[in-house]
């Protein structure tokens, strides 16, 4: 069954006690809800990496995340710990992460591989363009699809040179990070060419931009967790590894109802349906 990782972003804009104060027990609070609703992965990031985000410190994104890190993974859940950053990836591993989420795949800290070969956690490595500013949009008329497949399969050539076992690595198209939204389209129909390198895939499509393009100008986020729901039951029908999203109760709600679908439909193709 398809995973559901649950987003909590550690940045001011989202947990804020009105300043600039993270409120650390309200982040700690918001992922134990989230694992109560059923996440099974709760995404831990202190840095935004939104277009247009601005940058912080090192220093300042251990200090966002890492007690945030601690307390939940003493709890027991499940942490991925979502940087650019090897030094961080280390410090959140020490502080209990069982997985690294790093969006440029190992193209925006050289060390990185090395970090995660060291530490043997499961590494997700997103494919990205154009750094931060996003300004390297993909052009028009490129094929997206195998594009990010053979990108992706050069870094993973280089992380399983930098010690990465093969077994550690799950793959991510990376979805609006220097692409248009018919290539977020593309790539998440897509998915089996991705997974056809071998590695899980796991797909973000969470209130996206991209998802705003279907309903009227300024409808608020939240709507658009219902083409998400809708993305992840598609997704999981092509064995995706995981969805990343922001809400998991609907996310859950999509992935059983879908079960319940497969598990009807499997008794009619059986010819069990007595009842
Ligand atoms: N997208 C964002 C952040 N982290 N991690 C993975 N693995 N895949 C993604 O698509 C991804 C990510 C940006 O989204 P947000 O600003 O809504 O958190």
């Amino acid at each position: 069954m398809t995973l559901i990782m649950g987003v909590l972003n550690v940045t001011p804009d989202s947990f804020s006690d009105g300043g600039e104060f993270i409120s650390e027990k309200r982040a700690v609070e918001h992922g134990l809800k989230l694992h109560a609703q059923g996440a099974d992965i709760i995404d831990v990031g202190g840095e935004s990496t939104r277009p247009g985000a601005v940058r912080v410190e090192v220093a300042e994104e251990q200090q966002r995340i890492l007690p945030v890190v601690t307390a939940l993974s003493a709890a027991g859940i499940r942490v991925s710990v979502d940087t650019l950053n090897s030094e961080t990836a280390r410090a959140a591993v020490e502080a209990g992460a069982h997985i690294v989420n790093d969006v440029s795949g190992g193209l925006a800290d050289p060390a990185m591989f090395e970090v995660v070969a060291a530490t043997q956690r499961l590494y997700i490595m997103g494919h990205w363009r154009g750094g931060p500013s996003h300004a390297n949009v993909h052009r028009a008329h490129e094929d997206i699809v195998t594009k990010t497949r053979d990108e992706l399969h050069l870094q993973v050539s280089n992380a399983r040179a930098a010690g990465v076992f093969p077994d550690r690595i799950v793959l991510d198209p990376g979805l609006g990070f220097s692409k248009k939204a018919t290539h977020n389209w593309q790539l998440l129909a897509g998915q089996k060419i991705l997974s056809d390198l071998g590695y899980p895939v796991m797909v973000g499509a969470s209130r996206k931009r991209f998802l705003g393009e279907l309903m009227p100008p300024r409808a608020p986020f939240t709507d658009r967790d219902l083409p998400t729901a809708i993305i992840t039951v598609l997704s999981a029908q092509l064995n995706a590894w995981a969805v990343r999203v922001h809400n998991v109760a609907a996310t859950r709600t999509a992935l059983d109802t879908w079960a319940e679908w497969e598990h009807a439909l499997n008794g009619v193709r059986d010819g069990t349906t007595t009842e």
